[in-house]
């Protein structure tokens, strides 16, 4: 998968060079581009933000570089696939606390995609002509990570990078873990345990030690459940 990244921050993205993400660019699963927004600026003082007509509170970043920085990206994309025509335009993703909530499900899809950009805006916001103007040239998403406001847009891609680059096909080496994680079947995970046996005083649910399989997968769904009801009743409805 091709990833590109549009940021006034592009330094934040280092981290990508490191743990898992890391080892699947090396391998070649992930190939990954970071765009700093002031290199589409030509005033001296690289300007990408401007008062709000209207007035108000806050500044707004400018249209003209994002507009120069999308093109950069899209035409690249187009000249890299001349042949394979649309099949490898990204799907643009701009994290914003006004797009849907991001989630598992979205994760998995976007993981099946050849090409995703995310461009990360700051201050109040970038001016609306921008999403505009990309939805002519490739889908446009808006993507929230939950009902909070964070600065801008770059801790939100990093979490969505995660998510979605652990489920390209080997990027994690052994499938079977992403089977029986939270959210991958609608409910909490259950409790894990590893030796010692007895920790502190504290012992291990002894179904786990039982060698009984079919105990131990009913006792995990019961804990799922039981810590679903708890902690997150809302995801319960699907399965009752
Ligand atoms: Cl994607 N961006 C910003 N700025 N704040 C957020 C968010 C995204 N998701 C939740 N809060």
């Amino acid at each position: 998968m091709r990833i590109d990244i549009v940021s006034i921050f592009p330094s934040f993205f280092d981290v990508l060079d490191i743990s898992l993400l890391g080892r699947a660019r090396e391998a070649g699963l992930i190939e990954l581009g970071i765009h700093d927004l002031r290199d589409f600026t030509h005033d001296r003082h690289r300007k990408v933000d401007d008062t709000p007509f209207g007035g108000g509170a806050g500044m707004v970043m400018k249209p003209e570089p994002w507009g120069e920085a999308l093109d950069s990206i899209l035409d690249a994309a187009a000249a890299s696939t001349a042949e394979a025509s649309a099949a490898e335009t990204p799907i643009i993703i701009f994290p914003s606390p006004a797009g849907e909530v991001f989630s598992q499900e979205m994760a998995r899809e976007l993981a099946l995609k050849p090409a995703l950009a995310f461009g990360c805006g700051r201050y109040e916001g970038i001016d609306q002509r921008v999403y505009e103007y990309a939805a002519t040239r490739a889908e446009v998403r808006l993507v929230s990570l939950g009902d909070y406001v964070l600065n801008g847009g770059e801790v939100a891609v990093m979490a969505m990078i995660e998510a979605i680059g652990r489920l390209i096909p080997g990027v994690v080496g052994n499938p079977d873990s992403l089977v029986e994680e939270s959210h991958e079947d609608g409910l909490l995970e259950y409790p894990s345990y590893t030796k010692p046996a007895e920790w502190r005083g504290r012992e291990v649910p002894p179904v786990l030690t039982s060698g009984n399989h079919k105990a131990i997968a009913l006792w995990r769904h019961e804990q799922q459940i039981e810590r679903t009801r708890r902690v997150r009743p809302d995801l319960l409805p699907l399965h009752e």
